[in-house]
């Protein structure tokens, strides 16, 4: 059995209101939610999962006075306030996800370094806040800017604020596209502690980790960011596949970008009894497919031998997630495997079982495996 962040109220977590949440990690803090948890439209709070690399920065007392700065291959400098940024640029709120580059690594073998998400390091919030590109044209960007790199102030695992946590950035086009924002409220509420207020980036479709927490600097740079989790194997793939269990080391690598498509079944929760009789079961759940759209989402009960189309809700935004929901008949009483699977826009469904395997264990899209039983337990 995971630890529940219940069980360890010494790390501080009633602060944070979260509930349910599966403690991966204490120092750094580490939460996701189990999937059943995942079963409102727009994640609350108390459910999104929590993911730092290094240590808290210090509390925060007037959030209007935190201050980011542009810099690097700008024509402009700027030295922003919080309370500058809300007056000079046009809010936008959006619902969209936001996924660990690591969701789903548990279920590669041989086992991948790192944080063992299972399917629930991911969660979809409304934000709000200013498009990284209106800021970004204020600075005047030069022909050399081409990449961007990402600075907050939580020091790192030792904590040593003089090193980042984590130091990561993008290709200027990701920079550039309206949905990148820079985030001040989460779900109508003021961005909670937790999740990097009083600001913070949202970079959707793309690994969380690009979601600076705690923003305080974006560095435009003439090059690939170099900073930490940007090099070696960090959030990045093997150009080549490697054989599952290789150390990786010496290979040629390229950065990460768009995370793969996946669906969660969020009812019923793995481990349901139902009473016997039942022959129509309710799935319901979420599906996302980083930068792409979700073309559909299908269940089987009987180990893929059928499969059943289920009925999606149109995403409000792009980047937002599709809720689905399907009727299966099942033919009798007994142990039932549902499997859900997605497909994306450009034809590419979740796998039964990961080939992907890579040392650090990204993009693991395995399907969403929830048992049943109908009766009584044999
Ligand atoms: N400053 C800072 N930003 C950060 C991180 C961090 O450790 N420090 N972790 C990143 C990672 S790996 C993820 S998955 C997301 C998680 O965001 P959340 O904790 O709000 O769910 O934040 C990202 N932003
Ligand atoms: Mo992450």
């Amino acid at each position: 059995m995971q630890k529940s962040v219940q069980d360890k109220p010494e790390i501080g977590f009633d602060l944070f209101r979260k509930e349910g949440l599966s403690l991966l990690g204490e120092t750094p803090l580490v939460a996701e939610t189990p999937e059943e948890l995942l079963d409102d439209d727009t994640t609350p709070i108390a459910r999104f999962f929590v993911r730092n690399n290094g240590l808290l920065p210090p509390p925060v007392s007037d959030p209007e006075t935190w201050r980011l700065t542009i810099d690097g291959e700008v024509e402009r400098p700027l030295d922003l306030t919080l309370a500058g940024l809300k007056s000079r640029f046009p809010h936008k709120t959006l619902r969209m996800v936001l996924e660990c580059g690591g969701n789903g690594r548990s279920f590669f073998e041989p086992r991948a370094e790192g944080n063992p998400w299972t399917h629930g390091g991911v969660g979809c919030a409304e934000w709000t806040g200013v498009s990284l590109k209106d800021v970004l044209r204020e600075a005047g960007l030069k022909e050399s800017a081409l990449f961007t790199g990402h600075f907050g102030a939580d020091p790192d695992k030792q904590g040593s604020r003089a090193h980042q946590a984590m130091s990561r950035g993008v290709p200027i086009a990701k920079a550039l596209e309206e949905h990148t924002l820079l985030v001040w409220a989460m779900n109508g509420e003021p961005l909670p502690f937790l999740h990097g207020g009083p600001l913070r980036l949202i970079v959707p479709g793309w690994p969380g980790s690009l979601s600076q927490k705690w923003l305080t600097r974006i560095w435009i740079r003439d090059r690939e960011h170099d900073g930490p989790g940007m090099t070696g194997l960090s959030y990045r793939m093997p150009v080549r596949p490697l054989a599952p269990g290789s150390d990786g080391r010496g290979v040629e690598t390229r950065i990460l970008e768009s995370m793969p498509v996946r669906s969660i079944v969020t009812a019923p929760a793995d481990g349901s009894v139902l009473p016997a009789g039942t022959r129509s079961l309710d799935v319901r759940g979420a599906a996302w497919a980083g930068d792409d759209e979700v073309a559909r989402v299908e269940v089987t009960v009987d180990g893929g031998a059928t499969w059943t189309a289920a009925t999606m809700t149109p995403p409000r935004n792009r980047y937002d997630w599709v809720r689905w929901q399907a009727s299966l008949a099942l033919p009798g009483d007994g142990f039932y495997e549902i499997f859900a699977r997605a497909t994306d826009s450009r034809g590419r469904a979740q796998p039964f079982r990961a080939a992907n395997w890579n040392p650090n264990g990204y993009g693991c899209n395995v399907m969403h495996r929830v048992a049943v039983t109908v009766g009584p337990e044999a």
